[in-house]
């Protein structure tokens, strides 16, 4: 199980943005009359012209012990109302939840929308075709433990590797649930200290539990229960920001474009051997996927296609073309 290098917190995204006067308005986009919002697979928050901001999406399997609580802990954050009884999830389910965050040095927020895959146990074991299904252009996995149940926990390591091959490439995220019953713990610091050590992962822990709820007496407050979820969506999009922007990019060269402007240049950089692969530009704050092609040696990237329609793109700045060997 590799190790990565992990961002540390708030190094890539400012900490508690969603704090702000202006991290409130984007926050506004997932909430309607105090509620939270829901949104579909093909749907996404509708922001006002004066708040401009990059969507980027990211597939996140998750997987754990039948009871541990990752129906719940999804739920949590996305704040829908978590089951106080334990129903089995059977089958594959899927959640959108969406997410602003701000990188450092950009004027640019970014709206994380985040598909999260639950996957019941027995339907992985019973269905051979349900895993490679959900890691099908996966970008992370989140496994599950819980706090109360330290068998759960001990098995964190083969369940890993029971997941995913060493050449499988998503972000490898720990989580344990349940901390709200202390009482009943069953893990203790020291062993996520030792744990922690050995497997070089990021362990997060979470209460889903039911915030406070609106005068209704029924509706869940969708404000409170963003500030429960704000530490775990906070930690997660760091990771894979870092993973999707910084980590796995190696420079392949630069090309001084002194003029920027709206329309790209064309380029038609020579490639190493690494086909097929991305074109990533660096423009300022922000990185730009450019082209997916099959390379032979020479790809071309004009006209370049970028997901920020009309707006002119790039500074006055020279652009960095980064390869990345395809997932
Ligand atoms: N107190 C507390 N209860 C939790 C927490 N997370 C989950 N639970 C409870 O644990 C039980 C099981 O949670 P689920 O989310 O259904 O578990 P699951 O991992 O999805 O289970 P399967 O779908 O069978 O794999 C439910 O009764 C939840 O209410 C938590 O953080 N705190
Ligand atoms: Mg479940």
């Amino acid at each position: 199980m590799a190790g990565v290098a992990l961002p540390k917190p708030g190094s890539l995204l400012i900490p508690d943005w969603q704090q702000s006067a202006e991290g409130k308005e984007y926050l506004n986009s997932i909430l309607r009359k105090k509620k939270r919002k829901h949104f579909g697979l093909l749907e996404r928050p509708v922001l006002p012209p004066q708040l401009p901001a990059d969507i980027a999406n990211y597939k996140i399997v998750v997987c754990g012990k039948g009871g541990v609580g990752k129906t719940s802990l999804i739920a949590k954050l996305a704040g829908l109302e978590v089951p106080n009884a334990h129903h089995e999830t059977t089958g594959i389910q899927t959640t959108c939840v969406h997410w602003p965050a701000c990188p450092r040095g950009s004027e640019r927020p970014v709206i994380f929308r985040l598909q999260f895959w639950d996957c019941g146990e027995t339907a992985l074991r019973k269905f051979d075709h349900i895993l490679p299904a959900c890691k099908e252009k996966g970008d992370a996995v989140l496994f599950v433990f819980s706090f109360t149940d330290r068998s759960s926990f001990e098995d964190v390591p083969a369940l890993i590797s029971r997941t995913l091959g060493d050449d499988e490439d998503l972000a490898r995220v720990v989580i344990g649930t349940k901390l709200d019953q202390y009482m009943h713990t069953d893990v203790t610091e020291q062993d996520l200290r030792v744990f922690q050590r050995t497997w070089h992962l990021p362990v997060m822990r979470v209460r889903s539990v039911n915030g406070p709820r609106l005068c209704d007496g029924r509706s869940l407050d969708g404000r409170a229960g963003l500030a429960d979820a704000a530490p775990v969506l906070n930690g997660l999009v760091e990771l894979l920001w870092h993973r999707d922007q910084v980590a796995p990019w190696t420079l392949f060269s630069e090309v001084n474009w002194p003029g920027g402007g709206s329309t790209a240049p064309r380029l038609s950089p020579r490639l190493p051997h690494c086909a097929p692969a991305t074109l990533r530009l660096y423009t300022g704050p922000h990185w730009e996927d450019i082209a997916w092609a099959t390379i032979t040696g020479h790809v071309e990237a004009s006209p370049i296609r970028t997901g920020r329609g009309q707006q002119p793109l790039y500074s006055d700045r020279s652009l960095c073309i980064m390869t990345k060997t395809a997932i």
